[in-house]
């Protein structure tokens, strides 16, 4: 063992590791080794692990305070951490003392680690990015704050049953606690909600609203190859009154707890993207709830420090992960005016410089905006506030561009056609400093669109910052076998300096190095057949492709273009039985919003398709199809180390990103993509010929649409595309319901394929042709793989959040 990082520090070698678990287990558990369950190791084991990130944590908060440094305030909705015991190992460097200490303790590691829950408070994408985030900053010893919502039951967990999405409850806090959260009952904050404003001495005053507590948990990130260590601090809502006691003692017990169920039901599950109106208000409510007390935590701390507002575009920056934290602005406001007597002129002044804004999607339906009636229900201060922003950015606009109405019509934060709105987008951009999008891509296809008019008016706000991913989880640790080789050839330093990756580049021809890549990616895909065979009774022939498409289940992203390949491929091994054909495992997973049927029928549909295909006694290992349930970080561990293929086939123009494109590249996955997204920039990374790119271009999706696009043309050309709707069409894979499948099909043929499903067949049935014939050049493909791995350094998250820092934040890192 090496000398200790600094005074104080809990010794990590094999003795005291095993000393420390002994002891959790005893005065933590009271259990002894005899009478202990597998949950008890793992408690045990966590929580010697997470004292001893307890030190670092202790040093790099005593580093902020000292140094005075300026914090980055991360707001956001999601946090798709996923688990933490195996990653908190790496960064403290104590993985195999770990093992052994275990091992002699008579405990399997492996075995341990797969009772921890994943911490899965995201939907997808966007909550993914703000954990690899947090790691980067982490690592990268910026000092900074994580603030979100600690939704007790997640998301939902999906469960498959007969083929169907059905949405359960995530128990990830009850089945065992916690062990990584450190509650903070000393840490409340009042969030109110309703009532009215009064007028009073020329000060607003907002009164007869009902408060909501805040309570903090503090969740520990760790840095990777530093001691620096941050926080991710999660509300949870309280209420101000436990129980009516007189209700109680009169019979009444539903009544005596109804009220503190309903302050609670804040923060109970995470919505779902595009939900239904009962969930709005809800949904509102918990936005202002994570924002107001993560601003009222951060003003707090400002003045332990500072005797005055003037200097807080200095010392902070709040940066809004989508627009679902927006409500941030108005808080800073009222806050600064209400509560602390800054001019609303000042205050508004500072705001502008210590916003920035990451936009995620063009999707309108996506693009939040609230009724007036309804935020003025719920939260009637700021709802003035904004209307007082309004009115600045109006006046600024008329007078730069004078008169121009039809401008000021439509640039307004108010939406005036129909039930007035209020465009939350719009009071993001207006209200930051920096506005960026997620790939070069969709920060140019920005401005064109929905911001067009805000780039006009103001050009040096738009910027791009291009996503990435942290190569610690989703290379060292979910792929320790690919890990190992790439460091026996270039050494351990591409964890932390993911550039370096590049260096594998003459390995792409290295037979040695070849054979052993192979040799991983064969073993990753065993691991992988033998949990599909556990736990959905499918076999996977190792040796067949395996493609895969992982993400959440959306129209845009096209799993419907993906399964008519499926459907079309199986036709063709029906009638040509003798043809030699690549075999293929096609990998789907993912979740469906709750109220978005249309990607719930999707799921069915490839359920549907899978029992056809699976128990074709004349397909057998030729063909198979699993639909893998209750997608999430865990299980994006173990299945992208064994894709061969990568499916990232959305209808160009859609897909922001794409960070699931990088993680699979990065584990020698070839893409087969649209020009779409981060898509184009990983073409550009790893070479054009080692990516396989169909479909119409962002460009061409536009000529396509503005020319009247009609599917049912191509669906009177094509025949092997005729059949394969028509089987969708008529029950060939839901006999016992033949009309199932017939909103899919309308949607395709008659309500216009929004999404250019139709366009973009041909193009994606050649090129998966083309994917089968490198796939029988064992050597060829492999070396294109090996590419993939060398080509994807840039795609680090610790680049992306350089930028930010440098670009956006301006901060520097802390010295430790
Ligand atoms: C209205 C509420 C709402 C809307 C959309 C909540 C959540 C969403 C999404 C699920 C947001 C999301 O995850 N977007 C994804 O963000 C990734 C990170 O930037 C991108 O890589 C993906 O392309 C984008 O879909």
């Amino acid at each position: 063992m090496e000398k200790p990082l600094h005074e104080g520090y809990l010794a990590s070698d094999v003795e005291a590791l095993k000393r420390s678990i002994s002891n959790n287990l005893r005065y933590r558990s009271g259990k002894i080794p005899l009478t202990a369950t597998r949950g008890d190791w793992l408690l045990a084991a966590e929580l010697a692990v997470r004292n001893r990130l307890v030190e670092r944590w202790m040093k790099s908060n005593t580093a902020y305070y000292t140094q005075n440094s300026k914090v980055v305030y991360y707001l956001s909705m999601e946090f798709l951490i996923g688990r933490t015991f195996q990653n908190a190992l790496e960064c403290l460097d104590i993985r195999e003392d770990m093992e052994e200490a275990l091992r002699d303790l008579a405990v399997d590691m492996e075995e341990i680690t797969s009772y921890e829950p994943d911490a899965a408070l995201g939907n997808g994408g966007l909550g993914r990015l703000a954990a690899c985030f947090l790691d980067a900053m982490a690592t990268l010893n910026i000092a900074n704050i994580g603030y979100g919502i600690r939704y007790d039951y997640g998301m939902f967990k999906q469960e498959i049953i007969d083929g169907y999405q059905v949405e359960t409850p995530d128990y990830w806090l009850l089945t065992r606690g916690n062990p990584w959260e450190f509650p903070r009952p000393e840490l409340q904050f009042n969030v109110r909600y309703g009532g009215h404003v009064e007028q009073q001495n020329g000060r607003a005053r907002w009164v007869d609203s009902h408060r909501v507590l805040a309570m903090a948990y503090d969740t520990i990130i760790p840095g990777y190859d530093t001691e620096c260590a941050t926080t991710l601090r999660l509300w949870s809502a309280k209420a101000t009154s436990e129980i009516n006691l007189s209700a109680f003692n009169k019979g009444n017990y539903a009544g005596a707890v109804e009220a503190k169920n309903m302050s609670e039901n804040v923060t109970r599950v995470l919505y779902p993207d595009d939900s239904t109106a009962s969930g709005r208000e809800l949904r509102l409510m918990q936005e202002y709830f994570f924002v107001s007390a993560s601003l009222q935590d951060l003003i707090r701390r400002h003045q332990l420090n500072h005797a005055s507002f003037d200097n807080l575009a200095e010392t902070i920056s709040i940066h809004l992960n989508d627009t679902h934290p927006v409500l941030a602005v108005p808080e800073l406001i009222r806050i600064l005016v209400d509560e602390q007597g800054v001019s609303f002129k000042q205050a508004w002044s500072l705001a502008q410089q210590i916003f920035s804004y990451t936009n995620h999607t063009l999707m309108s339906e996506a693009l939040e905006t609230w009724t007036v009636e309804m935020l003025g229900r719920i939260l009637p201060r700021h709802l003035m506030i904004i209307f007082d922003i309004n009115n600045e950015f109006l006046s600024m606009v008329a007078q730069k561009f004078e008169n121009d109405n039809d401008l000021l019509r439509r640039v307004s934060l108010v939406d005036e056609a129909g039930e007035r709105r209020v465009r939350m987008a719009y009071l993001a951009v207006v209200a930051s400093h920096k506005v960026n999008g997620v790939s070069e891509l969709h920060s140019e296809l920005m401005k064109e669109s929905i911001f067009a008019d805000f780039a006009r008016i103001f050009p040096e706000r738009f910027t791009n910052v291009t996503n990435g991913i942290t190569p610690r989880r989703w290379l060292s640790q979910a792929n320790p076998f690919l890990s190992e080789l790439i460091d026996d050839r270039i050494g351990k330093n591409w964890r932390r300096h993911f550039e370096e990756i590049g260096r594998l580049k003459p390995y792409a021809n290295d037979p040695a190095f070849l054979g052993s890549f192979k040799a991983v990616k064969r073993q990753n895909k065993q691991r992988l057949a033998r949990w599909v065979r556990n736990v959905l009774n499918v076999n996977l022939n190792p040796d067949s492709l395996f493609d895969v498409q992982i993400k959440r289940i959306h129209e845009y992203k096209r799993q419907l273009l993906n399964v008519l390949h499926v459907i079309t491929r199986y036709n063709q091994i029906k009638a040509n039985p003798d043809v030699n054909w690549v075999p293929r495992s096609i990998i789907f997973a993912g979740k469906a919003a709750s109220a978005y049927q249309m990607a719930k029928d999707i799921i069915k549909l490839i359920n549907d398709v899978a029992v056809k295909v699976n128990n074709d006694r004349d397909i057998g290992d030729k063909l198979k199809v699993v639909f893998i349930p209750n997608y999430g970080v865990s299980l994006a561990e173990m299945i992208i180390p064994a894709a061969d293929l990568s499916e990232q086939i959305s209808m160009a123009g859609t897909e922001a990103s794409g960070t699931g494109n990088m993680k699979l590249a990065a584990n020698g996955a070839l893409t087969i993509g649209t020009l779409d997204g981060a898509n184009i920039e990983i073409m550009e990374r790893v070479g054009s010929d080692n990516i396989f790119i169909f479909g119409n271009t962002a460009e061409q999706v536009e000529q396509i649409k503005a020319n009247n696009y009609q599917p049912r043309e191509y669906y009177e050309r094509i025949p092997e595309l005729k059949q394969a709707l028509d089987q969708i069409r008529d029950g060939f894979f839901s006999p016992d319901e033949p009309g199932r499948f017939r909103a899919i099909y309308d949607s395709l043929i008659n309500y216009g394929d929004r999404y250019l499903v139709l366009a973009d067949y041909e193009s994606y049935m050649a090129t998966q042709r083309q994917v089968d014939t490198l796939y029988r050049q064992t050597i060829r493909w492999d070396t294109k793989a090996i590419a993939n791995v060398a080509g994807v350094g840039y795609f680090s998250a610790d680049r992306a959040i350089s930028e930010y820092a440098r670009n956006i934040w301006n901060v520097e890192p802390i010295e430790l």
